[in-house]
């Protein structure tokens, strides 16, 4: 098989023979960009092309190795990559795919396939942006050898020993002149490895990090996305069991997971081809029309639904719902903004006929867990209805005044929403401060009172009872629920500035919990900040100076020290303690100021972190709190 594999391939196969160099003019083109976002771009296309060996059915094993010198290692194995010589090129099909752009994902049916789908650049982009690349292929007794340095090859292909081991090894070195950060992060690695674990049945992945001591992890779930799914509903309070279906169908495979749980969440993760489809497609549509089909159908059929009664609308039934929808196709087409939108029609139909009467045999089997289900999806139904009206009471009565904004605002004067900043304070004191030392062009301030409601736990028109909440909501402009948009947002920097405590970092964490499960995308966008006051104010007679963590302050107490003057130490408890100058000169000047930009790196943990410190279940959050008890303080999400 191995000389069949690559005498298939031919020279017109290879539609682009771009230099390597273009690469390198431009990476952005490639990967997306040059930050620590494309230097992983970088990790998953070589892990990618092991993943694909291992759902080819000839990989039972990944190995990926973070060095400590710079370098990242991966290992399956696989049948390893051809290392015999090609006719025409005179090269080895190994040092084709690496040197040569594009020539991975360009060899046809069941030919030379070094690629997958989304990230498939092809290993020699890898190879174009990386300072040094070894790659090491472990094929009847031998262990091949050949090294590359930014896209060439060095040496010849060698043969450097004998092995019983059968595959292939990638060790890359990402090239610092291309990237701004070449430091690679063990959490977002360990993340996708995982999730990639859960997606490819039967696999198992380990990595260690020798950064770190030799930190080690190995995922390996037998049950696949019925695993995910039990993972991602593990701190909940689950209704019914887990619902499993695979299928082969004419147009590939289709593997769906679901649960539901007690919460108000919906969360739908989507694959195409193990590609997480972020942005859905056809896969999402049509498992989504067929739950609405089918419980409503069930539900009718059972009685539980009477005649007079309105069909279960389509996000009734999704509330609590957790699922994984995992599809693989011959030809995947991605679509939208990021190319993460499935676009294959024949899978939206293949998927809902599929999970339509695969959903209906387990209702029809499981008649407990249907009624359960079913209960659930019919408070949905009610709590929408009154939360409906609640909201509508609200905004009504925003626009009977006029759209007035909540007294307690002290509001900028500027109206345009890209200069303007909002301050989220903590406590009318500090609010006072702020109110005078700020900008009052650009800088608008809302003070908090107290602890505003605990979000996760309420619903929608309980949340908008709550007058803290109804503030802010207002001040920001953006709506909520169904009449969200960002569009509307007021403030294009909104701030939260609470003092550096526990109660603080409470409040930090609620205000951030409000956000993330009602305003996600003013994160996603990038419009939501943390303040960074100073911890301490150091003085030595007329000198003054302010630290924002220990270290600092040791740093600066050196600096300062001398004969005769005593250094005086303040440590700031609140930020009430400190004067409107002194609050505008250490936190909120837009010149000198430093502040923390929240994102979402990964929704799921982010997700997990918030229910785990918020959610209902007091077991878990006792023991998160235990085991972070020093890192909740600085909870960055
Ligand atoms: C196509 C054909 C063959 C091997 C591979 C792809 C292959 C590629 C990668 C990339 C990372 N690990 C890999 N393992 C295997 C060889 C077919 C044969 O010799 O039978």
């Amino acid at each position: 098989m191995s000389e069949g594999a690559v005498q298939e391939y031919s020279a017109d196969q290879i539609q682009v023979l771009e230099g390597l160099s273009a690469v390198r003019k431009r990476p952005g083109m490639y990967i997306g960009s040059t930050d620590v976002g494309g230097l992983h771009h970088l990790v998953w296309e070589i892990v990618d092309n092991s993943i694909d060996e291992a759902m080819a059915g000839y990989c039972t094993e990944i190995f990926v190795v973070i060095q400590k010198d710079g370098g990242l290692s991966c290992y399956d194995n696989g049948r390893g990559i051809p290392v015999d010589k090609h006719k025409k090129t005179g090269k080895s099909a190994l040092e084709t795919v690496m040197t040569v752009l594009h020539a991975g994902g360009k060899f046809g049916d069941g030919g030379y396939k070094v690629s997958g789908g989304l990230h498939g650049v092809g290993v020699s982009v890898v190879n174009a942006l990386s300072e040094k690349i070894i790659a090491e292929v472990y094929r009847d007794g031998k262990i091949y050898l050949q090294e590359y340095h930014r896209g060439d090859a060095g040496d010849e292909l060698k043969i450097t020993g004998k092995t019983d081991l059968r595959g292939t090894k990638i060790t890359f070195y990402p090239d610092e002149e291309i990237f701004d950060t070449i430091e690679f992060d063990f959490p977002t690695i360990l993340n996708r490895l995982r999730q990639q674990a859960y997606l490819t049945k039967g696999v198992q992945i380990s990595v260690v990090d020798e950064r770190e001591g030799g930190k080690k992890y190995r995922f390996y779930f037998e049950g696949g996305i019925k695993s995910y799914v039990q993972h991602l509903n593990h701190n909940k309070d689950n209704i019914g069991g887990i619902v499993y279906i695979e299928r082969d169908v004419d147009e590939g495979m289709i593997e769906i997971a679901l649960q539901y749980n007690n919460s108000f969440q919906e969360t739908i993760y989507t694959f195409a081809n193990n590609i997480h489809t972020t942005e859905g497609g056809m896969h999402l549509t049509g498992f989504k029309a067929a739950l609405t089909r089918t419980i409503n159908a069930y539900a009718r059929k059972a009685d539980i639904l009477k005649e007079k009664d309105d069909n279960l609308s389509a996000e009734d039934v999704r509330e609590g719902l957790t699922a994984v929808v995992s599809v693989k196709l011959g030809d995947p087409q991605f679509e939208g903004q990021t190319k993460a939108k499935l676009g294959n029609a024949e899978m939206r139909t293949a998927v809902e006929s599929v999970f339509n009467e695969a959903f209906n045999e387990f209702l029809e089997e499981n008649p407990a867990d249907a009624r359960a289900i079913i209960g659930k999806c019919l408070l949905a139904s009610r709590a929408r209805l009154a939360a409906r009206a609640a909201r509508d009471t609200v905004i009504r009565k925003g626009a009977l005044e006029g759209m007035t904004l909540p007294g307690k605002l002290s509001d900028c004067s500027s109206k345009d929403p890209s200069e303007s900043e909002l301050f989220i304070v903590e406590g009318d004191s500090a609010g006072g401060s702020a109110k005078q030392g700020r900008d009052r062009e650009t800088q608008a301030i809302l003070p908090l009172r107290g602890k505003i409601l605990n979000v996760e736990q309420a619903r929608l028109d309980r949340i908008l009872a709550n007058n803290e909440v109804k503030n802010l909501v207002i001040a920001l402009g953006v709506g909520i629920g169904e009449t969200f948009d960002v569009a509307k947002l007021r403030y294009h920097k909104v701030v939260i500035m609470t003092d550096a405590d526990v109660d603080g970092a409470h409040i930090r964490t609620l205000v951030l919990t409000l956000f993330y499960r009602y305003f996600k995308q003013l994160i996603e966008d990038g419009y939501i900040y943390i303040a960074q006051p100073p911890l301490y104010k150091l003085s030595r007679g007329k000198t003054m100076r302010y630290a924002y963590n220990e270290e600092e302050k040791e740093k600066m107490m050196k600096e300062l020290k001398s004969g005769e003057q005593t250094i005086k130490i303040q440590r700031y408890k609140g930020l009430g303690e400190m004067n409107p100058d002194q609050l505008w000169d250490t936190t909120m000047d837009p010149a000198t100021r430093s502040m923390l930009k929240v994102t979402i790196e990964d929704a799921e943990r982010a997700d997990m972190v918030f229910d785990t410190l918020m959610g209902s279940e007091v077991m878990p959050r006792k023991k998160f709190i235990q085991a972070y008890a020093k890192k909740v303080q600085n909870l960055d999400i």
